[in-house]
This record gives structure tokens, sequence and C-alpha cells, in this order.
């Protein structure tokens, strides 16, 4: 297996061993409209996105950017295949008892709606809850088996903790070089009882960025020479990732835009060995666009 591929499967499924981390942050009325997203979302299904579209385009059309993406019939095997993938997470999530996994009971997401065409032209209005069961809507995938779920991406830097590295960072951050930012640990969950009951998860708060303009950065854990450290390492701990979305009233002004990002941790630091540190090295590595960074924390997750 390519470990660019298992770098990609783990940070959406390894790494979303709660629904939230995986689906993203509820939407709630009254609160932000942009609460973060999870890693189906960010990757693959944002990077896929990005790669398929023309980096030459101003809006990296078609697929780069969603009023045109449905132009290209790539969208439709993409978006079939984010849809298997989100059966896949479910599948490993029953067989493997993810938390708070297979009962999907908040009526905020059941009963949200959205209005399409059906066939006849006619405006029909349906609900999450109406397209959870994949045999009611009379389709079913194969099963083409998970040989990636036991492999592990290889770590590749281990480079000795150089504190010198580590020059003072203050946030809120404007990320247009490579930033290093030791994290404390509230708590050190070491133990199988305390990582079962909890997820540790790095969260990216106030994320703000141009919402016209293509956004990546990469952030790895434990990584402290970055340039060493190759993109399909383990300590790639996860790709922020925002489409380019264009304004329609042709003003051409920017727009922005305020989110966070979680990554889980868990599964991570017991790969890297750093299970038992006081802190997490954090290394966030601009690839496009501007973004600021308002602060990073860790939190303990249940659901
Ligand atoms: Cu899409």
């Amino acid at each position: 297996i390519n470990p660019a591929c298992l770098t990609t499967v783990f940070q959406m499924i390894g790494n979303a061993a709660l629904p939230s981390l995986f689906h993203g942050q509820p939407f709630r009325a009254g609160q932000s409209d942009k609460p973060g997203p999870g890693t189906v979302e960010l990757s693959p299904h944002n990077t896929v996105h990005t790669w398929t579209g023309d980096i030459a385009l101003t809006n990296v059309e078609n697929m780069g950017t969603y009023y045109s993406a449905g132009r290209d019939p790539l969208f439709y095997p993409h978006h079939s295949n984010i849809d298997r993938l989100w059966e896949a997470w479910r599948e490993v999530g029953a067989t493997h008892g993810y938390r708070g996994h297979v009962d999907f009971t908040d009526p905020d997401w059941l009963d949200s709606s959205f209005l399409f065409y059906d066939e006849e032209s006619r405006l029909v209005r349906i609900t999450v809850g109406d397209v959870l069961d994949t045999e009611k809507l009379r389709y079913k995938f194969d099963g083409v088996g998970m040989p990636w779920l036991d492999a592990r991406p290889p770590t590749t830097s281990n480079v000795s903790k150089n504190k010198a590295l580590l020059k003072s960072v203050r946030f809120p951050l404007s990320l247009h070089k490579v930033v290093t930012v030791e994290v404390r640990r509230p708590q050190v969950l070491q133990s199988t009882q305390e990582k079962e009951a909890r997820e540790e998860v790095l969260v990216i708060e106030g994320i703000e960025t141009d919402g016209t303009e293509m956004v990546k950065f990469d952030i790895y854990v434990n990584a402290m020479e970055h340039e060493k450290v190759e993109l399909s390492g383990r300590e790639l701990a996860g790709s922020y990732m925002c489409l380019s979305h264009p304004r329609i009233d042709g003003t051409g002004k920017g727009m922005i835009v305020e989110t966070s990002m979680r990554v889980a941790l868990n599964e991570l630091l017991e790969d890297l060995n750093a299970d038992g540190n006081e802190t997490v090295t954090v290394t966030l590595v601009p690839r496009h666009g501007k973004v600021k960074i308002r602060s990073l924390r860790i939190v303990y997750m249940v659901e």
C-alpha cells in the first residue's frame, strides 16, 4: 500500500474514533455557521476536489470550487466514493467499537432537510434521517476489503528534540512560514482505560481565511525537523483544506471566514511513542493561501 494513501485513510478513519471528528462539529441555530469540519470532509473530500481541479484557473475550476464541480464527470465517482468511505467508517466503528458510534439520535441532525428535484422535476424535501440506510436508497456497496486497516504509515523522523528549534510563537498567528509550537497536555492519558473513555484532541481554534481563496496547511505532530519528514509519514496528523468560494456578486472582495479543526491524538501519540510526554510538539506547514490561527489547545472529548 502506498504510504500516502495510508496516511489519508488514517486521517479519515483512524483519527476519527468519535462521530464528530469524522462528520464535523454539529451545526446549531444561533451558533457558528462553520463550527469545524470532520476528517471525511477535509481529507479526502476537499483535497481530492482541489487535486482534480485546474490550478491554472482562478478558482481551480471545475472540481476545485463548488459552483462548477458538478460539471466534471469526476464529481460523481468522487462523491460516490465519499459515500462508500462513510460506510467503511461505520463498518470499522461497528467492529472496533468506536465510542458513541452507532446511534444517531440527535434530532437537529436527523431532521435537517434539503430540497432536490426528483426524476420528474418535482421539488422534494428529504431529511438526513431518510438517507442514512443505503438499502432504502436501493443500493449496496461491494465489499472491497480493508487491507489498510491494521497497517501503519512509517514514522519518518526520529529526530531528537532540539528545544532551540522552538522559537517563541505569538498567537494569533499569521501562518506564512513553518511554525513549531509546544502544546501542553492538561492530562497525560496513558492507560488503555483512560484512552478508551476519552479521546485526546488537538483543537486548532479560530482558523481565519479569505473564503474566496483556496487554503491548505498541514499539521505534523512531533516532527521537529519538518523538512526531513515525508508527507506520508505517521507524523502527518492532518491537513486543513478549504476550497475557493468565489463571490457571485463579482466584486472580487474577500470574505473572512472563521472555523476550527480537530485532530485526534490517542492513537497518534501511541504510534509515535509519545503518549507519556507532557507536551505535544505541533508543526504547522502552510501550503497554499493566507491563514490566521487564534490558538492551539488540547481537550478531551467523549462524543
Ligand atoms: Cu464535493
